[in-house]
């Protein structure tokens, strides 16, 4: 492999990238500010949604029995199916350990109880701050739906905000069910009818507006089907074209589409009952090219949408593609898709966020991201080398630095 060619330089590509402080561009993360919100420790991290879909493998209808337990009594079971009668070789059961190591506690006992003893040692404010150091992150993307009525209070009493997390405004419920999203905006005071008439999307643009300015919202987005296509006259995509992206222009807000998500397939693993298909990138380019003005974000689902998405993003400089999203996120897919990404890409794409629920999986998703990024850039640098072309230390820092975040930032206009 060409990067066994320059051992010097694959060290230095390893150890900025080991290095370099994250911008975590998509998670489910809240500030600990959000008390109730918070999501952290081991009985958190056992009852990942992941990690449920992969125990309801290892028993005859365990759902019969599962919902009715208690948070520790369900992590229990989890542990016991997933970790004590088979070794935890799956990349969501690898994370659990990584992240206890990282925290510097030892699993091997495999005792359970004593692992929860840890985590009495830190508040959801000390966790944070440390999990945030072990997992060399400097900025944390949330995202934030003003429509949940446990959220919204925050934001409606303010609160004091930490400075590593930012906020990201999450539309799914204006965008894909505006006629129960409608009544709530008209109990808010917004002019809005289900049928999209009168002064709707002045209104929206409105209600937008004034959640960006609250959030300070480093952008928009939107979880979409795989069936989703522009142009297209349903409400989504008036609400989109009408509403969201004006708005989204005026306030100075990239719009990041999520494209792919099969909600519910087995309702009987409730929020781990999703599944994926192919979407339509044709659709894609065809809102890039139709609002040039506007700023787009995206990542698919489906590993068959990927090269795709890749040419997409070489078409259309208002595109910027990120992340290896959930089904996505396992070693062998991540290094893929990194290869061809920065082949086709170079520096003008962000090759990872975490999508972490549990402040824990920050350490794991990480730390298990930057060696296979470290990977893929000793070889493309040694490449370069094999040209005659020398990169300094510096370079790799700053073309580091742009990955991680840096390029993002610059992309929607907040470096
Ligand atoms: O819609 C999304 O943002 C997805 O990331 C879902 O939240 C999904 O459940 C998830 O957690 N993926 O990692
Ligand atoms: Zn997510």
């Amino acid at each position: 492999m060409s990067s066994e060619r320059h051992p010097t330089l694959c060290q230095v590509v390893h150890e900025v990238v080991e290095r370099t402080p994250v911008f975590d561009i998509h998670t489910h993360l809240f500030d600990p500010a959000f008390e109730s919100l918070v999501s952290w420790g081991i009985d958190e991290l056992l009852t990942y949604h992941y990690l449920i879909a992969e125990s309801f493998r290892t028993a005859e209808a365990p759902e019969d029995h599962f919902w009715g337990l208690n948070k520790q009594e369900k992590a229990d079971w989890i542990w016991k199916q997933l970790f004590l009668e088979r070794s935890p070789l799956s990349e969501a059961c690898r994370g659990v350990l990584t992240s206890l190591r990282l925290l510097g506690i030892d699993a091997k006992e495999r005792d359970l109880p004593a692992l929860r003893r840890h985590f009495a040692q830190w508040t959801p404010g000390t966790f944070t701050d440390r999990i945030l150091e072990i997992a060399k992150v400097r900025k944390v993307c949330m995202t934030n739906l003003p429509f949940d009525n446990e959220e919204r209070a925050y934001w409606e009493k303010g609160i004091s905000r930490h400075p590593s997390f930012v906020a990201a405004l999450r539309l799914d419920p204006l965008l894909l069910e505006w006629e129960k999203t409608a009544g709530q905006l008209h109990a808010w005071g917004y002019d809005v009818r289900a049928d999209l008439s009168g002064q709707t999307m002045g209104e929206v643009r409105r209600f937008l507006g004034d959640w960006c300015v609250r959030m300070d919202s480093q952008y928009c987005m939107v979880s979409l089907p795989p069936d989703w296509t522009c142009p297209a006259t349903n409400g989504t995509n008036r609400l989109l074209t009408e509403a969201v992206l004006p708005a989204a222009r005026e306030h100075g807000q990239a719009f990041a589409m999520m494209i792919g998500v099969r909600r519910g397939v087995n309702p009987l693993l409730r929020m781990a009952g999703d599944s994926l298909a192919p979407a339509d990138v044709p659709s894609v380019e065809a809102i890039c090219a139709a609002f040039p003005e506007n700023k787009f974000v995206c990542t698919m689902l489906a590993r068959e949408n990927q090269h795709a998405l890749c040419v997409a993003a070489r078409k259309f400089r208002n595109l910027h593609i990120f992340g290896c999203w959930w089904f996505l996120n396992n070693p062998s897919l991540i290094e893929e898709i990194t290869r061809m990404r920065i082949e086709m890409l170079g520096l003008g794409v962000t090759p990872q966020h975490s999508d972490c629920r549990v402040m824990d999986q920050l350490g794991y998703k990480w730390n298990h991201s930057r060696p296979i990024l470290a990977k893929v850039l000793s070889e493309k640098y040694s490449d370069l080398s094999d040209t005659g072309w020398h990169v300094t230390r510096a370079e790799i820092e700053r073309d580091v630095h742009s990955l991680l975040g840096g390029e993002f930032e610059r992309f929607i206009g907040r470096s």
